[in-house]
């Protein structure tokens, strides 16, 4: 009982996905007894996936760095933060003085909108850079989702959020829910709102190269030649139009290009791309009838249709689905957020909605997205000599060399660059690479406020969580690592915190009365709901015109290219093999690995090889293969499978970490190999520049 008594319990948001759960963690002094799901949180209502519970090891985690390091002839050494920060902004300075602001870049990783401090304190030190060579994993994963809503919305951030809690109708393609946890779309315990659709009556197709968790729930999935969505939706597109089953007066009011759309939907009947596709065309006929003709319906398309040949076609085909259907800006259709910190209007009212293709890259010559470029050219832009090559690089919480195309070449770029820090928690695959590592404060020791996830959620909620332990005095927090850096590049100090940052932005708020401030907020542990999202387009387009443009001429131009693919053989005898990746459970990305709780087990980084393709190979389940693609090759027990479609093989994303000089020990003894270690820097979207990965072809052999 007395020992009872000194548990204390603390209540916050989980920021490692996109979910947005509540956690409920019952600590003593800096011990923590157990990390639950909290039951009133307002949105994930006692949710919780293996990740979360992770949060303990990686607070515990003894190979995690909490003070700078400077790489010498002998091994890494200790500084202290001032010479740290000292030192890299002289190196920076110095590199932009003799080959001018260009020759430093930045690589963004994922974590940078899961922590509020990233947020509101990286983009002024990247300014601060004046370079043009800015990369992140948006190239990675959805560069094709903020085009599409640029140039149909108007501004890159207004994504349309299938409304999953009322819809009759959810077809899914290229996402796996129910282990990812949903993304661009924030809805946790993902998998409990699939199974209440078809509860209430309702249908749930999925659409997937492989038989996935998510499949295992839908009412129907289909099998579909990986990189062929795009054909797909021109499909279901078509048979609408051809059914009649677009009735213009009840579109959105303000609603220009339908015509155009229906126009080249013509040319993509089902019987012309059935064999594309591998789904025939009765089949492609009744799922576009009945989600035409279902009360409310809703198409999400995620990473898989986007990480593909034509990622910027499909999620805008995914839009004019939604919108030509009359389910775009309607209850069980997809909505528009109007969270309480509204980063769209903020920045929309500033004339800040994004950008597209003012100018393009030096050495492969893609098109420029709000100031950055594609990522799978940042290794060619460090290789390749000349004016304005990359000297330097500044790496934000992002581990590149395993989450980005052709990691080994990416190594052999950032091997050779003058200068490289990393803003990193750990001395891993990316980091080993860096002069000089800042540490900062994660997880627990951090106050979160979700300014990305809360702009991309189900229901308009808002929550504030304080940190759960102070940071040790030796420690910094990321917002301070990046302060202390811009300073030291501008000559301007920046005396506002994060707390007072949101105060600020929370003034500007339409929810103003109801949380005049953080520390209002933060009386509410479990969250404030303010219901679901409603209507709201017409106050939210900022296109000129005031319209949705359902056919953007950059859209409409890439489909030539489209035609031309369906001409083209998909047969490759070199390279037979489509590879995927694949998130699991236990992974988070890249850098998870090193937690006792999310690695223990059988070894999960296996290739996933149909059971007709392994018994023509003559392979016995669990045997080591060589996987090869036009990079490279690595080795693999494989798991043999009827969950994935005959031709096309898996690999998860985020493992190889075999590699030397890096400090991760328990990841270290749990390798695996890095899928991207196959993938093509070469294989892109070329509209949009976002990584091509559904389109890797390998070979496979004893
Ligand atoms: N083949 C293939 N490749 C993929 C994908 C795929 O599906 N298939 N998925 C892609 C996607 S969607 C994404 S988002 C990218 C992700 O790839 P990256 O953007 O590279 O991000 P992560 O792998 O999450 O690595 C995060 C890094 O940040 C560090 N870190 C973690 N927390 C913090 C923190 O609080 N502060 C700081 N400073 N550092 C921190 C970690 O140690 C790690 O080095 O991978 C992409 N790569
Ligand atoms: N447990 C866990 N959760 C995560 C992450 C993690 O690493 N682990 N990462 C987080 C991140 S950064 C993101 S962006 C989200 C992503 O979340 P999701 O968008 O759900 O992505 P995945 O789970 O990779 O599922 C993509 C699906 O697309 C399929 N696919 C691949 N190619 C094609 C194709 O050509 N056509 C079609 N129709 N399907 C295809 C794949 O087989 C796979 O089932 O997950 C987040 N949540
Ligand atoms: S689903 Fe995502 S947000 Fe929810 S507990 Fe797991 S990692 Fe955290
Ligand atoms: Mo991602």
């Amino acid at each position: 009982m007395h020992q009872l008594s000194q548990q204390k319990t603390h209540y916050r948001t989980c920021n490692l996905c996109e979910a947005m759960c509540g956690l409920e963690i019952t600590y003593k002094n800096k011990e923590i007894i157990s990390i639950k799901g909290d039951k009133n949180d307002v949105l994930s209502k006692g949710h919780i996936c293996p990740k979360a519970v992770a949060l303990k090891d990686l607070y515990d985690d003894k190979d995690r760095l909490k003070t700078p390091l400077k790489k010498t002839k002998n091994g890494w050494k200790s500084i202290s933060w001032e010479a740290a920060f000292d030192e890299v902004a002289n190196k920076l300075k110095e590199i932009q003085l003799t080959h001018g602001n260009n020759a430093v870049a930045t690589y963004q990783g994922n974590p940078n909108v899961h922590n509020v401090g990233l947020i509101l304190y990286g983009k002024p030190f990247i300014k601060s850079l004046h370079t043009k060579n800015k990369y992140t994993a948006s190239s990675v994963d959805q560069l094709p989702h903020h085009i599409a809503s640029l140039l149909m919305f108007g501004h890159q951030m207004l994504i349309p959020i299938p409304d999953v809690d009322r819809t009759d109708f959810l077809l899914i393609l290229g996402a796996n829910p129910v282990v990812s946890n949903g993304s661009m779309l924030t809805a946790p315990d993902f998998a409990n709102r699939i199974k209440k659709i078809k509860k209430r009556g309702g249908k749930v197709i999925n659409i997937d190269p492989r038989f996935t968790e998510t499949s295992k729930i839908a009412s129907q999935h289909y099998y579909i030649k990986p990189g062929k969505d795009a054909l797909f939706l021109w499909g279901l597109i078509h048979v609408i139009f051809d059914e009649n089953l677009v009735n213009e007066t009840s579109l959105f009011p303000q609603l220009k290009g339908l015509e155009i759309v229906k126009k080249i939907a013509k040319d993509f009947s089902p019987s012309t791309i059935e064999k594309s596709i591998g789904i025939s065309s009765e089949e492609i006929i009744n799922i576009a009838i009945s989600f035409a003709k279902a009360k409310t319906a809703v198409c999400y398309g995620r990473l898989g249709v986007s990480t593909q040949e034509f990622g910027g076609m499909c999620q805008w085909l995914v839009n004019v689905l939604n919108t030509i259907t009359r389910n775009i800006d309607a209850k069980g259709g997809a909505l528009f957020t109007q969270p309480v910190i509204d980063l769209v209007m903020m920045s929309g009212m500033n004339g800040k909605t994004g950008t597209f293709d003012r100018y393009r890259s030096r050495v492969h010559n893609l098109p420029e997205y709000s100031g950055e470029f594609p990522v799978t050219t940042l290794a060619d832009e460090i290789l390749t000599e000349g004016e304005h090559q990359i000297k330097a690089m500044v790496c934000i919480a992002g581990n590149p060399v395993l989450s980005t195309p052709n990691g080994t070449k990416l190594e052999k770029a950032l091997a050779q660059l003058d200068f490289m820090v990393s803003i990193d928690i750990y001395l891993n695959e990316t980091s080993k690479y860096a002069d000089i590592i800042l540490p900062s404060t994660t997880g627990l020791e951090t106050a979160h406020y979700d300014l990305a996830f809360h702009q991309l959620a189900i229901r308009n909620t808002a929550k504030y969580s304080g940190s759960l332990f102070k940071k040790e005095e030796n420690q910094r927090h990321d917002w301070e690592v990046l302060n202390a850096l811009t300073e030291r590049m501008t000559g301007k100090k920046n005396l506002a915190t994060p707390k007072m940052m949101l105060d600020f932005m929370l003034k500007y708020s339409t929810y103003k009365k109801e949380i005049p401030s953080i520390d209002a907020l933060q009386k509410h542990p479990h969250g404030i709901d303010f219901g679901a999202l409603k209507p709201c387009l017409t106050q939210r387009l900022f296109t000129a015109d005031k319209k949705i443009n359902l056919a953007p001429k950059v859209f409409v131009d890439d489909v030539p290219r489209l035609k031309k693919m369906l001409k083209s053989s998909t047969k490759n005898n070199s390279f037979p093999f489509y590879l995927l990746g694949r998130r699991q459970l236990r992974t988070n990305n890249s850098w998870m690995h090193n937690s006792e709780i999310l690695i223990k087990g059988k070894n999960r980084c296996t290739l996933f090889i149909n059971t007709k393709d392994a018994e023509k190979l003559g392979l016995k389940n669990q045997e080591n293969v060589t996987v090869t693609s036009k990079a490279s090759s690595v080795k693999i027990p494989i798991e043999i499978t009827d969950n994935i479609q005959q031709g096309v093989v898996s690999i998860p994303h985020g493992f190889g970490h075999h590699r030397k000089g890096i400090k991760m020990s328990l990841a270290q003894k749990n390798a695996g190999v890095s899928i991207n270690d196959l993938t093509l820097d070469s294989n892109i979207d070329s509209l949009t520049g976002n990584a091509d990965f559904s389109g890797t072809r390998v070979q496979i052999s004893k």
